[in-house]
Protein backbone atom coordinates (compact mmCIF):
# COMPACT_ATOMS: atom_id res chain seq x y z
CA UNK A 1 0.00 0.00 0.00
CA UNK A 2 1.09 3.39 -0.71
CA UNK A 3 -0.42 6.49 1.27
CA UNK A 4 0.13 9.92 0.73
CA UNK A 5 -0.67 12.08 3.76
CA UNK A 6 -0.47 15.86 3.42
CA UNK A 7 0.32 18.11 6.57
CA UNK A 8 2.36 15.29 7.75
CA UNK A 9 4.68 16.86 9.89
CA UNK A 10 2.73 17.30 13.27
CA UNK A 11 -0.40 16.90 14.87
CA UNK A 12 -3.00 14.47 12.96
CA UNK A 13 -1.33 13.85 10.14
CA UNK A 14 1.93 12.93 11.86
CA UNK A 15 0.24 10.70 13.99
CA UNK A 16 -1.28 9.09 10.56
CA UNK A 17 2.17 8.25 9.16
CA UNK A 18 2.90 6.75 12.62
CA UNK A 19 0.03 4.47 12.68
CA UNK A 20 0.39 3.73 8.78
CA UNK A 21 4.09 2.78 9.39
CA UNK A 22 3.28 0.29 11.83
CA UNK A 23 1.10 -1.57 8.60
CA UNK A 24 4.55 -1.06 6.72
CA UNK A 25 2.03 1.18 4.19
CA UNK A 26 4.64 2.52 2.32
CA UNK A 27 4.16 6.78 2.66
CA UNK A 28 4.62 9.78 0.71
CA UNK A 29 4.86 12.55 3.69
CA UNK A 30 4.28 15.73 2.43
CA UNK A 31 4.35 19.27 4.55
CA UNK A 32 6.06 22.76 4.34
CA UNK A 33 8.67 22.12 7.20
CA UNK A 34 11.47 20.37 5.70
CA UNK A 35 13.72 19.71 9.16
CA UNK A 36 10.00 18.17 10.32
CA UNK A 37 10.00 15.78 6.99
CA UNK A 38 13.67 15.25 7.04
CA UNK A 39 13.06 14.12 10.60
CA UNK A 40 10.32 12.01 9.55
CA UNK A 41 11.82 10.73 6.93
CA UNK A 42 14.64 9.79 9.20
CA UNK A 43 12.44 8.11 11.96
CA UNK A 44 9.81 5.79 10.08
CA UNK A 45 12.70 5.29 7.46
CA UNK A 46 13.40 2.85 9.72
CA UNK A 47 10.32 0.70 9.65
CA UNK A 48 9.13 1.61 6.08
CA UNK A 49 9.54 3.01 2.63
CA UNK A 50 9.67 6.97 2.93
CA UNK A 51 9.67 9.47 0.79
CA UNK A 52 8.57 12.98 1.22
CA UNK A 53 7.27 15.83 -0.60
CA UNK A 54 8.00 19.48 -0.05
CA UNK A 55 4.72 21.70 -1.17
CA UNK A 56 2.39 24.62 -0.19
CA UNK A 57 -1.14 22.86 -0.20
CA UNK A 58 -2.48 26.37 -1.44
CA UNK A 59 0.23 26.08 -4.91
CA UNK A 60 -1.25 24.63 -7.58
CA UNK A 61 1.67 24.58 -9.97
CA UNK A 62 3.72 23.24 -6.92
CA UNK A 63 0.92 20.69 -5.88
CA UNK A 64 0.44 19.26 -9.67
CA UNK A 65 4.53 19.27 -9.81
CA UNK A 66 5.35 17.38 -7.24
CA UNK A 67 3.12 14.77 -7.22
CA UNK A 68 2.93 14.27 -11.05
CA UNK A 69 6.71 13.87 -10.70
CA UNK A 70 6.55 11.10 -8.27
CA UNK A 71 9.49 8.45 -9.30
CA UNK A 72 7.03 5.63 -11.08
CA UNK A 73 7.41 3.14 -8.24
CA UNK A 74 5.86 6.10 -5.94
CA UNK A 75 2.77 6.91 -8.40
CA UNK A 76 0.28 3.76 -7.52
CA UNK A 77 -1.12 5.99 -4.61
CA UNK A 78 -3.73 3.77 -2.52
CA UNK A 79 -4.38 5.85 0.09
CA UNK A 80 -5.08 9.59 0.26
CA UNK A 81 -5.23 11.46 3.54
CA UNK A 82 -5.71 15.50 3.35
CA UNK A 83 -4.89 16.05 6.56
CA UNK A 84 -3.60 19.60 5.73
CA UNK A 85 -5.70 22.36 7.56
CA UNK A 86 -5.09 25.07 10.20
CA UNK A 87 -7.59 27.58 11.65
CA UNK A 88 -6.33 31.38 11.75
CA UNK A 89 -7.34 33.55 14.34
CA UNK A 90 -10.83 33.64 16.26
CA UNK A 91 -13.39 36.40 15.96
CA UNK A 92 -16.73 37.88 14.46
CA UNK A 93 -16.95 37.99 10.84
CA UNK A 94 -16.54 41.98 11.17
CA UNK A 95 -13.95 41.92 13.25
CA UNK A 96 -12.04 39.35 11.39
CA UNK A 97 -8.45 39.67 9.20
CA UNK A 98 -9.23 38.81 5.69
CA UNK A 99 -5.80 37.29 5.64
CA UNK A 100 -6.60 35.09 7.91
CA UNK A 101 -9.68 34.17 5.75
CA UNK A 102 -7.19 33.63 2.77
CA UNK A 103 -5.42 30.86 5.20
CA UNK A 104 -8.25 29.05 5.95
CA UNK A 105 -10.23 29.22 2.52
CA UNK A 106 -6.91 28.42 0.93
CA UNK A 107 -5.48 25.73 2.65
CA UNK A 108 -8.73 24.27 4.02
CA UNK A 109 -10.56 24.03 1.18
CA UNK A 110 -8.51 25.07 -2.14
CA UNK A 111 -5.62 22.67 -0.84
CA UNK A 112 -7.79 19.91 -0.35
CA UNK A 113 -8.92 19.99 -3.72
CA UNK A 114 -5.71 20.92 -5.15
CA UNK A 115 -4.11 17.63 -3.87
CA UNK A 116 -6.78 15.77 -4.92
CA UNK A 117 -6.91 16.59 -7.99
CA UNK A 118 -3.24 15.69 -8.61
CA UNK A 119 -4.00 11.97 -6.67
CA UNK A 120 -7.69 11.22 -8.68
CA UNK A 121 -6.83 11.05 -11.82
CA UNK A 122 -4.79 7.77 -11.49
CA UNK A 123 -6.85 6.23 -9.09
CA UNK A 124 -9.54 6.30 -11.41
CA UNK A 125 -6.94 4.98 -13.74
CA UNK A 126 -6.14 1.79 -11.64
CA UNK A 127 -9.86 1.75 -10.55
CA UNK A 128 -8.72 1.37 -6.58
CA UNK A 129 -8.13 4.01 -3.86
CA UNK A 130 -9.43 5.58 -0.57
CA UNK A 131 -9.55 9.17 -0.05
CA UNK A 132 -9.71 10.24 3.47
CA UNK A 133 -10.49 14.06 4.21
CA UNK A 134 -10.31 15.74 7.75
CA UNK A 135 -13.40 17.44 8.22
CA UNK A 136 -14.10 18.47 12.13
CA UNK A 137 -17.10 19.09 14.33
CA UNK A 138 -17.04 22.69 12.87
CA UNK A 139 -18.02 21.25 9.78
CA UNK A 140 -21.11 20.35 11.72
CA UNK A 141 -21.54 23.25 13.97
CA UNK A 142 -20.92 26.88 13.53
CA UNK A 143 -20.11 28.22 17.08
CA UNK A 144 -19.65 32.24 17.75
CA UNK A 145 -16.02 33.86 16.44
CA UNK A 146 -15.27 30.94 14.32
CA UNK A 147 -17.51 31.14 11.24
CA UNK A 148 -14.64 30.76 8.67
CA UNK A 149 -13.44 28.24 9.87
CA UNK A 150 -16.49 25.89 10.16
CA UNK A 151 -17.44 27.61 6.87
CA UNK A 152 -14.08 26.03 5.57
CA UNK A 153 -14.49 22.68 6.91
CA UNK A 154 -18.68 22.73 6.23
CA UNK A 155 -16.58 22.94 2.62
CA UNK A 156 -14.72 19.71 3.40
CA UNK A 157 -17.99 18.09 4.55
CA UNK A 158 -19.43 19.37 0.98
CA UNK A 159 -16.40 18.08 -0.93
CA UNK A 160 -16.40 14.54 0.97
CA UNK A 161 -19.83 14.10 0.07
CA UNK A 162 -19.35 15.02 -4.01
CA UNK A 163 -16.31 12.94 -4.00
CA UNK A 164 -18.00 10.19 -2.73
CA UNK A 165 -20.78 11.07 -5.33
CA UNK A 166 -17.66 11.59 -8.41
CA UNK A 167 -15.62 8.49 -7.59
CA UNK A 168 -17.92 5.32 -6.10
CA UNK A 169 -18.52 3.93 -9.80
CA UNK A 170 -14.83 3.92 -9.98
CA UNK A 171 -14.39 1.69 -6.94
CA UNK A 172 -12.83 4.51 -5.08
CA UNK A 173 -13.66 5.07 -1.55
CA UNK A 174 -14.08 8.30 0.19
CA UNK A 175 -14.10 8.78 4.35
CA UNK A 176 -15.20 12.14 6.18
CA UNK A 177 -13.59 12.37 9.46
CA UNK A 178 -14.98 14.97 12.35
CA UNK A 179 -12.31 15.10 14.99
CA UNK A 180 -13.89 17.30 17.89
CA UNK A 181 -11.30 19.01 20.50
CA UNK A 182 -7.86 17.13 19.31
CA UNK A 183 -4.65 18.93 21.56
CA UNK A 184 -2.27 19.23 18.76
CA UNK A 185 -0.63 22.94 17.97
CA UNK A 186 -4.12 23.42 16.07
CA UNK A 187 -4.55 25.89 18.99
CA UNK A 188 -1.73 27.64 18.89
CA UNK A 189 -1.90 28.12 14.98
CA UNK A 190 -5.40 29.37 15.86
CA UNK A 191 -4.75 31.95 18.95
CA UNK A 192 -1.23 32.79 17.08
CA UNK A 193 1.06 31.53 19.71
CA UNK A 194 -0.97 33.05 22.43
CA UNK A 195 0.03 29.58 24.75
CA UNK A 196 -2.09 30.85 27.48
CA UNK A 197 -5.41 31.09 25.71
CA UNK A 198 -4.79 27.69 23.24
CA UNK A 199 -3.87 26.32 26.71
CA UNK A 200 -7.10 26.70 28.43
CA UNK A 201 -8.55 25.37 25.25
CA UNK A 202 -8.06 21.78 26.66
CA UNK A 203 -8.18 22.25 30.17
CA UNK A 204 -10.20 20.71 32.26
CA UNK A 205 -11.24 17.77 30.82
CA UNK A 206 -9.11 15.11 28.50
CA UNK A 207 -8.78 16.07 24.98
CA UNK A 208 -8.32 13.46 22.36
CA UNK A 209 -4.88 12.86 20.88
CA UNK A 210 -3.89 13.25 17.03
CA UNK A 211 -3.15 9.01 18.06
CA UNK A 212 -6.70 8.68 18.73
CA UNK A 213 -7.76 10.33 15.15
CA UNK A 214 -5.44 8.06 13.36
CA UNK A 215 -6.61 4.44 15.03
CA UNK A 216 -10.51 5.97 13.31
CA UNK A 217 -8.60 6.34 9.48
CA UNK A 218 -6.71 3.11 10.33
CA UNK A 219 -10.23 1.38 11.33
CA UNK A 220 -11.76 3.11 8.51
CA UNK A 221 -8.89 2.39 6.13
CA UNK A 222 -8.25 -1.63 6.64
CA UNK A 223 -12.02 -2.16 6.79
CA UNK A 224 -13.13 -4.76 4.15
CA UNK A 225 -13.04 -4.12 0.37
CA UNK A 226 -16.93 -4.21 0.60
CA UNK A 227 -17.20 -1.62 3.61
CA UNK A 228 -16.97 2.43 3.07
CA UNK A 229 -16.41 4.30 6.37
CA UNK A 230 -18.50 7.23 5.25
CA UNK A 231 -18.37 9.81 8.07
CA UNK A 232 -17.22 9.48 11.61
CA UNK A 233 -17.44 12.49 14.10
CA UNK A 234 -15.69 11.91 17.08
CA UNK A 235 -15.71 13.80 20.23
CA UNK A 236 -13.38 13.53 23.38
CA UNK A 237 -16.02 11.68 26.10
CA UNK A 238 -16.55 14.85 28.24
CA UNK A 239 -17.84 16.92 24.92
CA UNK A 240 -21.46 16.92 23.46
CA UNK A 241 -20.06 19.26 20.80
CA UNK A 242 -17.97 21.48 19.00
CA UNK A 243 -18.05 24.43 22.18
CA UNK A 244 -19.87 22.28 24.40
CA UNK A 245 -17.53 20.32 27.06
CA UNK A 246 -17.93 19.45 30.67
CA UNK A 247 -14.93 20.71 32.13
CA UNK A 248 -14.09 19.78 35.94
C1 LIG B 1 -11.18 21.66 15.54
C2 LIG B 1 -12.36 21.45 16.41
O1 LIG B 1 -14.13 22.54 17.82
O2 LIG B 1 -11.92 23.49 17.95
O3 LIG B 1 -11.45 21.39 14.21
O4 LIG B 1 -13.28 23.85 16.01
S1 LIG B 1 -12.93 22.92 17.06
Amino acid sequence: MIALITGATSGIGRATAEAFADLDYQLILCGRRQDRLDELEQQLGAQTQVTTLNFDVRDWADVNDAISNLPDEWKAIDILVNSAGNAYGMSAIQDGDPSDWDLMIDGNVQGLLYVSKAVMPGMVERKRGHIVNLSSVAGKETYPNGAVYCASKAAVEALSAGMRLDMTQHGIKVTNIAPGAVETEFSMVRFKGDKERADKIYQGFIPLTAEDIADTIVFAVTAPGHVTIADITILASAQAGAQTIHRK
